[in-house]
């Protein structure tokens, strides 16, 4: 389906029929979910073709349009560099340039399935009653316009137009790195729905799917050094490639409307009744150390997980985090062993092929900590478990952001970045910057936090500024 012209990758042969759209087109999508379907199509067929949408930004797309939707995938191991060419994206659409056109592929009725890699703040979330944030400025312009600019929106009013023409609904497929990720994404598309027509919402809760996954894999973002190693491995220019590590998995929960899907057992996926363990396990084990890995890391002075992770101190202290306090609060999924899990990320961590920044999982630490260290730190407080190494995540993030406030410096990305920054500036000790920032409300609203705000000072005193990481662990022998 590929040929290689002008050092260019084009399409020699028609593209796959297509039966997805997906939405937030960005690497990890391409170096995952794209892979097995791919994968899937060759071994069973299917027209499971897929149209790729970016919310916000027209880069992938520009890269994509001259090569056909072609890309290369690269996987990257001590056991060398191995690529391969990805098909199964057959064209991208901009949505700011053209949500109807967006609207239209959804609301197809060859389109079965609807997925989504949007981040977690791609979700709008609310606190307290409602799943969705009705005051999200994004929410409030989706419900007043046809034409939409978020997720819940592109969601709702797509299946609104079939349910108006009496067609069957898709099936929503969540692939963020959220708890219940598919339950969170039926709830607001149905409160969102509720709002433009109450019938609309009870059809969508009895007749869509909104089946939760687990996915995983490294995908540090693509640089022009990996672009050029690329090309002195397969011949051609590609500036969309991809780059992820050897190890992939991908548990999804077998609920799709009328059992329409690609053949993903056929590649390795798990379909199960119930991902929940599976996705605690994966939130809190990896990406829950990726978050600690980010603030302690860099505070130390790394740039990269394999670095940070061949640091002594932070070794000891993850290992001890991952055996004492995370392993601790999870039910293990079935005949997993969490030791070996763990085991299993330390040595996807060090890597030394992967060059996977730390500035790139310190971003929106305010949408990740709740459900990576927040609930089980506040878990193991009520259980009366440890979860003093928790509380170090806590305030490594707290430093971060205080030295992110600092003239001059980068400042945070992050949605309430603005809230966090001022909490910071207005501080003049550790006992302020603790006491300010437990206030930001979106991140620590309804948590106990008068239980915690002692143990954070008394640990920022002990650990300084994080450059003498042996202290992580020092002060607990
Ligand atoms: C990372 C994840 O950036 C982050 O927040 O923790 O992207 C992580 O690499 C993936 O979830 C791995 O599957």
């Amino acid at each position: 389906m590929k040929s290689v012209s002008k050092n260019r990758l084009c399409r020699a042969e028609p593209a796959p029929k297509t039966g997805i759209v997906h939405l937030g087109l960005g690497a990890f999508f391409r170096a995952h979910g794209a892979i097995y379907i791919k994968e899937a199509m060759a071994q069973s067929g299917g027209d499971w073709g897929v149209i790729g949408v970016s919310l916000r930004s027209t880069g992938v797309r520009d890269k994509l349009a001259d090569q056909g939707c072609l890309y290369t995938a690269l996987e990257l191991s001590g056991l060398g560099l191995k690529s391969q060419v990805v098909d199964v994206v057959t064209s991208v659409l901009v949505a700011p340039e053209g949500p109807n056109a967006v609207l239209q592929e959804m609301a197809a009725e060859a389109t079965r399935i609807v997925s989504l890699t949007i981040t977690e703040k791609g979700y709008c979330r609310g606190g307290g009653d409602a799943a969705l944030d009705f005051e999200h400025p994004d929410i409030k312009h989706d419900l007043q316009n046809l034409a939409p600019k978020s997720a819940p929106g592109f969601l709702a009013r797509a299946l609104g137009m079939r349910w108006r023409q009496g067609l069957r609904p898709f099936t929503v497929l969540s692939l963020d790195n959220l708890p219940s990720n598919g339950q969170l994404t039926r709830q607001i598309v149905c409160e969102f729905a509720a709002q433009i027509d109450p019938d609309l919402a009870r059809w969508i809760e009895t007749e869509c799917r909104f089946p939760c996954n687990m996915v995983d894999r490294i995908v540090p973002a693509a640089t022009k050094e990996l672009i050029d190693r690329a090309t002195s491995t397969t011949g051609y220019y590609d500036t969309a490639v991809v780059a992820h590590e050897p190890f992939r998995q991908w548990v999804i929960e077998d609920d799709f409307v009328d059992s329409a899907r690609p053949d993903f057992e056929a590649v390795g996926a798990e379909l199960v009744h119930d991902v929940a363990p599976f996705e605690h396990m994966k939130l809190r084990m990896l990406n829950g150390t990726h978050s600690a890995l980010a603030y302690i890391g860099s505070l130390a002075g790394y740039e990269t997980v394999a670095e940070a992770i061949r640091d002594e101190g932070i070794e000891k202290f993850i290992e001890a985090l991952w055996r004492e306090e995370i392993a601790t609060s999870l039910d293990a999924p079935p005949d997993t062993d969490l030791n070996d899990y763990a085991a299993q990320l330390k040595s996807r961590y060090q890597n030394p092929e992967i060059r996977h920044l730390l500035e790139q999982i310190s971003m929106d630490g305010s949408q990740k900590l709740p459900q990576r260290i927040l609930a089980p730190l506040f878990e193991n407080l009520a259980a009366g478990k440890p979860y003093q190494r928790l509380l170090v995540v806590v305030a490594a993030w707290f430093r971060y952001i205080e030295s992110r406030s600092k003239d001059g410096q980068a400042g945070l990305n992050d949605p309430v970045e603005k809230q966090l920054l001022q909490a910071a500036r207005n501080a003049s000790n550790d006992a302020e910057l603790v006491e300010r920032l437990l206030q930001v409300a979106p991140v620590f609203d309804d948590l106990p936090t008068h239980r915690i705000a002692g143990a954070l000072v008394a640990i920022l005193g002990h650990v300084g500024n994080f450059h003498d990481t042996a202290r992580l662990e020092g002060n607990r022998q």
